[in-house]
């Protein structure tokens, strides 16, 4: 990320362009008195009627609720302002408050984030994982001195459900994988997860994944089924494969600067309100992810289904540990800390706090 005055010129030009009146770009809401009006802008890296969505709107809602209309909020979707790399950097220029803010593409940013991009790190057991992802304080403390590093502060870490992989061909073993060419999201620890089961892995932005289908430039991808069902990705795939190797994970996250500008009043608001939508968004993706395979199925029938069996899992988790190795090599103490931490606050939450460290 840069603060460099060209590119803040820059990118106030193109929020000019698509018709923000960029407050952060010389002079906008920031400072003022707390009582005066302001609007905030939250822009996100899924479109109209995702997860994603769902959430900033939520937000908004009750941020606008709250404070009788002095704070509006607008919600940008995806599109809108650019990839999920431009829309951190703008966040950082200080032209948007609140971003979401995915590992699979932040992880190039902060590479230990690419923890929740581990296969097989998580329980089977949703709302087990979404207490971790929340309450645990010691996993929120290391995280929170990495973005605000950053210039960021972590808000909120939520799931938006299973990945779950589509492909032209059954996919059951590692075998199947050979040769596939196969998309991932931009952050580095991916590629060599999937280069772990034989892939070919192929980084893209996610505004690029259907025609890469679509032309045959790559044979599969994963996403939660809601976003397989609203960017069409289904359309132009004939097998979907259920391994519940790992959930979707992202980061709901405001610029540390315009944080610290707001009254405590303000701050209490922002982080009570994030508090409140955990709970929402799990129903939410739940909904969202249950309804949307019917309506996947309603449209393509003939597309065929495999969730893995536990047998079949057993490879490909054996596979995974050595990306947690390369992860470890990589980045580091921190990235060691992190992993452990959430494998010793998923026992805790299974067995109860009195869970014995691991050996
Ligand atoms: O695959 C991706 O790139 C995207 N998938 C989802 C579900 N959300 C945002 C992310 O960029």
């Amino acid at each position: 990320m840069s603060t460099n005055h060209g590119h803040l010129n820059g990118w106030c030009l193109l929020l000019a362009v698509v018709g923000v009146a960029a407050g952060g770009c010389g002079g906008g809401d920031m400072g003022r008195d707390a009582e005066s009006p302001q609007h905030w802008r939250f822009a996100i890296e899924e479109t109209i009627g995702s997860v994603q969505y769902a959430y900033a709107q939520r937000f908004k809602e009750l941020i606008e609720q709250r404070t009788e209309g002095r704070i509006r909020v607008t919600v940008y979707p995806y599109g809108a302002l650019g990839t999920s790399d431009q829309l951190t950097e703008q966040l950082d220029l200080g032209a948007i408050q609140f971003v979401m803010a995915s590992p699979g593409h932040l992880g190039k940013l902060i590479p230990e984030v690419q923890v929740f991009l581990l296969h097989f790190l998580f329980s089977d057991d949703e709302e087990l994982n979404q207490r971790v992802l929340k309450d645990d304080a010691e996993l929120r403390e290391i995280l929170e001195e990495l973005y605000t590093h950053k210039r960021m502060k972590l808000l909120a870490i939520y799931s938006e459900g299973w990945q779950v992989w589509t492909t032209q061909r059954p996919v059951r073993s590692m075998d199947d994988f050979r040769g596939m060419k196969f998309r991932v999201m931009t952050s580095p620890l991916l590629i060599a997860a999937f280069e772990a089961y034989g892939a070919s892995p192929t980084p893209l932005p996610y505004s690029e994944v259907y025609s890469g289908l679509q032309l045959n430039m790559i044979d599969g991808q994963e996403n939660p089924i809601f976003a397989i069902q609203e960017m069409s990705f289904y359309e132009v795939t004939d097998w979907m494969i259920f391994p519940r190797h790992a959930p979707f994970i992202t980061t709901a996250v405001t610029e540390q600067r315009f944080f610290d500008s707001l009254s405590t009043q303000k701050q209490q608001l922002v982080l009570e309100t994030i508090d409140e939508l955990d709970e929402y968004i799990l129903n939410v993706q739940r909904e969202f992810n249950d309804h949307r395979l019917d309506l996947i199925l309603q449209a393509r029938p003939e597309i065929r289904m495999i969730e893995l069996s536990d047998d079949e899992r057993q490879e490909f988790e054996q596979a995974a540990r050595s990306v947690r190795e390369l992860f470890i090599r990589r980045y580091g103490e921190t990235a060691e800390r992190l992993i452990r931490r959430i494998e010793q606050a998923i026992r805790e939450q299974e067995d109860g706090p009195a869970a014995a460290p691991s050996s």
